[in-house]
């Protein structure tokens, strides 16, 4: 039995998504990180970094419990215990490792600042807002001419799949047009219609409101909560 702490997130998807491909059981434990739940104690013991997803495999390795955070460390693991979309053999298994750490290192961060800068923050920059459009829009332009040769980001279907997928289905706060991007929109559809990402992206979709933060969320997200939970004393601000 896996325990997932969750929030349906783009990166709360990944590992909702994986749990539905791998056919694992487990359990839903809601984190409403738009209240602050992320900063509890009891979540904190979990994650130190107060952020979703988190799993606890009740079975974990030498059969105890064992507790992993970060989205694609939460993929490797799982695909691991399962032998299910991360491929044994060398090749294919870097193919799919190194597209996975395109996702971490590329596609997340600078959508969520492309996100943050377009939609969320209180002035408008146009200097951030055009760094990161241009940086998202680069990266995909990246996936584009990687899918036109490829069925998938490694191959074949796999973690690294996962992980993107659910980047490019929060398109909207980052204005992008998939159109523009026939092969991306060729992937994209085709992971969507797959059972398994149907359930995973269903998972307490009724709480979805990542649109729309009210005056609490954008304390809890962007104000003193996130820096004084882990700085005493925070210096001043860089001029
Ligand atoms: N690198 C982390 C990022 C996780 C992350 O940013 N989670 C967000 C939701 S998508 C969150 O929990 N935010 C709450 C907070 O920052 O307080 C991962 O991939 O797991």
């Amino acid at each position: 039995m896996i325990d997932l702490y969750f929030w349906p997130t783009p990166n709360g998807h990944k590992a909702s998504i994986m749990l539905e491909e791998t056919g694992l059981e487990y359990r839903v434990h809601p984190v409403n990180i738009l209240r602050g739940e992320q900063f509890r104690p009891s979540f904190l013991k979990l994650n130190p970094n107060n952020k979703i997803p988190v799993i606890v495999d009740r079975q974990g390795p030498g059969r105890r419990p064992y507790t992993v955070f970060e989205s694609h460390t939460i993929l490797q693991y799982l695909a691991e215990k399962t032998g299910k979309l991360l491929p044994k053999r060398p090749r294919e298994r870097y193919d799919a490792l190194q597209w996975l750490s395109f996702q971490v290192a590329s596609v997340g961060p600078m959508f969520g600042q492309c996100g943050h800068f377009l939609g969320y923050a209180p002035h408008k920059i146009p200097y951030a807002m055009e760094r990161y459009r241009n940086e998202t829009l680069r990266l995909y332009g990246v996936m584009d001419r990687r899918l036109a040769r490829n069925e998938y980001l490694a191959g074949r279907y796999s973690i690294a799949d996962v992980a993107t997928f659910p980047w490019i289905a929060v398109r909207w706060l980052h204005r992008i047009d998939i159109d523009e991007f026939p092969h991306v929109r060729r992937w994209y559809q085709a992971i969507e219609r797959r059972p398994a990402v149907k359930r995973g992206m269903a998972l307490l979709k009724q709480q979805e409101k990542i649109g729309s933060p009210d005056a609490v969320t954008r304390e809890v997200f962007f104000g003193k909560t996130q820096l004084l939970q882990h700085v005493e004393r925070p210096g001043k601000p860089a001029k």
